[in-house]
């Protein structure tokens, strides 16, 4: 039997490059999109793809071109596509909203027609995000949750999903939705908190930095490993029926449980370090999201095994070890 053919959109981030991995275990032919100024600029853009390189096929094609997008599939003709692309960083989302609404809903909109009219049979895939939630009334949240997005981020993850649902009712395409709750590794982009976080108490125990400045330290999230995140993924998409999931541990810390820990591992009180910063509050925060992944362990089979403790250790320890510290982690 020839190999799956994938195709993955954000193949270059945390998700992408994992995802990478997993499939490339299973056999499968890997095709990626990327911008043009990640080919032009390896070193930096592909890092975390640099021990699989060779085995993927890129092009470069952007989120905001359907002409580059229609291209990319009619060369690749993927049995599955993965759509990970996004500009995905929520506070960013308050500075530009206009860019975030236009790139994530036509990216996710231009994917799904270039497919319907080139590849119907492929099953694709798209990244929901609990921030669709936002205000929930409930917790922990389900497929069911009433949505209530928080950010220009949210409303366009809302109207991707939406999106995905019609094209799998109106045109009968084998198009899915997993809702990831918050999911890092040391793989995250240091803009997110937790390694922000984790590479933050990397630099002061280097003697690199005497403090880190955070915003609201309240907010509660559902924080699993991406590693366990892309598995569900693949899993979703060999359903016989399409479907949407949501992915989650179930159990929620604050930002603050996560700093003290990550201090606490390499022998810091984190409340000598931790300087709060107005700046760094959200125009409209998600106080607490909590997921229930009830119905992707009974489908899929899907299930989460790192612990809480597990993931910050190992994102401090990665970050130490990158700064040639490991040996003062505890
Ligand atoms: O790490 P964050 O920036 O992630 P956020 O906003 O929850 O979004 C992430 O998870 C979503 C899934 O739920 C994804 F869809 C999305 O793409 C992204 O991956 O912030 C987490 C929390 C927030 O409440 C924020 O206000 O941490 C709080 N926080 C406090 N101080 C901070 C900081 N966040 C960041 N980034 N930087 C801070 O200094």
């Amino acid at each position: 039997m020839p190999a799956k053919c994938a195709l993955i959109t954000g193949i270059t981030g945390q998700d992408g490059s994992y995802l990478s991995e997993f499939l490339l275990a299973k056999g499968y032919e890997i095709h990626g999109m990327v911008r043009r100024v990640a080919l032009e600029d390896p070193d930096h853009r592909l890092s975390r793809l640099r021990d699989i390189r060779s085995r993927l096929v890129l092009h470069a094609a952007s989120l905001e071109s359907y002409a580059s997008i229609h291209r990319v599939i009619q060369d690749v003709q993927p049995d599955e596509c993965y759509h990970l692309a996004a500009q995905s960083f929520v506070s960013y989302s308050f500075d530009d909203e206009f860019s975030t609404l236009n790139t994530n809903i036509n990216g996710t909109h231009f994917l799904l027609a270039a497919l319907k009219s080139l590849a119907p049979q492929c099953r694709f895939y798209f990244a929901g995000s609990s921030e669709m939630f936002g205000q929930a009334q409930e917790a922990p949240q389900h497929e069911g949750t009433r949505l209530h997005p928080r950010s220009s981020y949210g409303i366009s993850k809302v109207a991707g999903f939406h999106l995905t649902r019609n094209y799998r009712e109106a045109y009968g395409m084998h198009a899915s939705s997993c809702i990831l709750f918050n999911h890092e590794s040391p793989r995250r982009g240091f803009e997110f908190v937790t390694r922000k976080i984790s590479s933050g108490v990397a630099r002061i125990l280097a003697g690199a930095s005497t403090e880190l400045r955070l915003g609201n330290l309240e907010a509660k999230r559902d924080w699993g490993h991406a590693r366990e995140y892309v598995e569900a993924m693949w899993l979703m998409l060999q359903q016989p029926q399409p479907d949407d999931y949501v992915v989650a541990t179930g159990e929620c810390h604050s930002v603050r449980e996560f700093a003290e820990l990550a201090f606490a591992h390499a022998g810091l009180d984190y409340r000598r370090y931790v300087k709060p910063d107005a700046d760094l509050f959200r125009p409209a925060e998600v106080n607490l999201l909590k997921g229930d992944a009830s119905k992707a362990r009974r489908v899929l089979g899907w299930t989460c095994r790192t612990r809480f403790e597990d993931l910050v250790r190992e994102m401090v320890e990665q970050d130490c070890r990158a700064l040639e510290m490991a040996a003062k982690v505890r």
